[in-house]
């Protein structure tokens, strides 16, 4: 068995889903001695064949280990499960890999103070099948006793980035980042979805629209600039140019039979920056029609 330490961490993963199976796996490689609970108990089946042990409640599984990795659905099933354990969790570690808004972070972080519970919060950039490989990035905040005291542990699932004491910017990153990949994909879709028209399958699409997706990704640190200088002065491929060209593609599209919501939001935030006087401007402005009012 390779270790990933000379003394394991005796670890309980509370919440066996796909990702929460990974995890576990990947503990139980390393050589922690593992406890795992599930509500639907049989998911627990192929890790306690390999030798992990199954709790029959929450409770128990909390009490077997210092650090309690918690990965469950949501922000009503952590609440579901943990708060009924404060009492068994007070002293230890919980790290929670749980999908969950800023805020609920925070809420969980404020609640693990109240009852004594060392509490690290983390956005899982990964699928199942990428944890403990190098492209899996997991992000951290909260506790950063509890993130230094398990950081080794931590980066065997992927590459651990600690943030900020504040438990919710962790997942702050994480949604800003799944922002970003959901309305590429709905670009992606739209695109598949035109040449459709033509019985071009999506497939051979995707060929096409990997390589210029990438290659366009390498403009988002110039775009980031200007960003953060907020200003937007441009010689080139002002907002006026690019509204002829988004005004043209929805045309095509709706010639084309297509439901045009993707593109009618792009629409709306380029008409809404040049409407402003911007027209001069570069495409990065439209950020500026996504901040907060005020
Ligand atoms: N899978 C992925 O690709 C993504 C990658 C990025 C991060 N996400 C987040 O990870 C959390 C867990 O995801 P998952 O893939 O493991 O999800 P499921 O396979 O659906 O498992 C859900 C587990 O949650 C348990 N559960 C749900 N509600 C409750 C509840 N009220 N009380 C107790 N447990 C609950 C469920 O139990 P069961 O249905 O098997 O009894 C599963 O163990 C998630 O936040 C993703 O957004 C994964």
């Amino acid at each position: 068995m390779v270790t990933s330490d000379s003394d394991p961490t005796p670890t309980t993963v509370l919440g066996l889903g796909a990702m929460g199976r990974a995890i576990a796996a990947r503990f139980h490689a390393d050589g922690h001695p593992l406890t795992v609970w599930n509500r639907t108990p049989g998911r627990a089946d192929e890790l306690v064949a390999a030798g992990a042990t199954r709790a029959a409640t929450a409770a128990e599984a909390a009490a077997a280990s210092p650090l309690v990795v918690v990965c469950l659905l949501d922000q009503e099933s952590v609440r579901d499960v943990l708060h009924p354990i404060a009492a068994t969790l007070a002293g230890r570690v919980v790290v929670n890999l749980t999908s969950t808004t800023p805020d609920e972070a925070r809420e969980n972080a404020a609640w693990a103070a109240e009852h004594g519970i060392d509490y690290l919060d983390g956005g899982i950039m990964a699928i199942p099948e990428m944890i403990g490989r190098p492209e899996a990035f997991l992000l951290y905040s909260g506790s950063r006793t509890a993130f230094d005291s398990h950081r080794g542990q931590l980066e065997r699932l992927g590459a651990a980035s600690y943030l900020s004491e504040d438990a919710g910017i962790a997942s702050l990153y994480d949604f800003a980042l799944l922002a970003a990949m959901y309305v590429m994909f709905v670009g992606f879709y739209h695109g598949a979805a035109m040449v459709a028209t033509a019985g071009v399958p999506a497939t051979e699409f995707a060929a096409l629209a990997g390589p210029w997706l990438r290659a366009m990704t390498e403009a988002l640190p110039l775009d980031a600039e200007f960003v953060d200088r907020g200003d937007y002065t441009t010689d080139v491929q002002s907002l006026d140019f690019n509204r002829s060209g988004v005004d043209a593609i929805l045309r095509a599209s709706e010639d084309l039979g297509l439901d045009v919501t993707a593109l009618a939001s792009v629409k709306a935030l380029v008409d809404r920056q040049i409407a402003a006087g911007h027209g001069a401007e570069a495409f990065a402005r439209i950020i500026e029609g996504i901040r907060p009012a005020g």
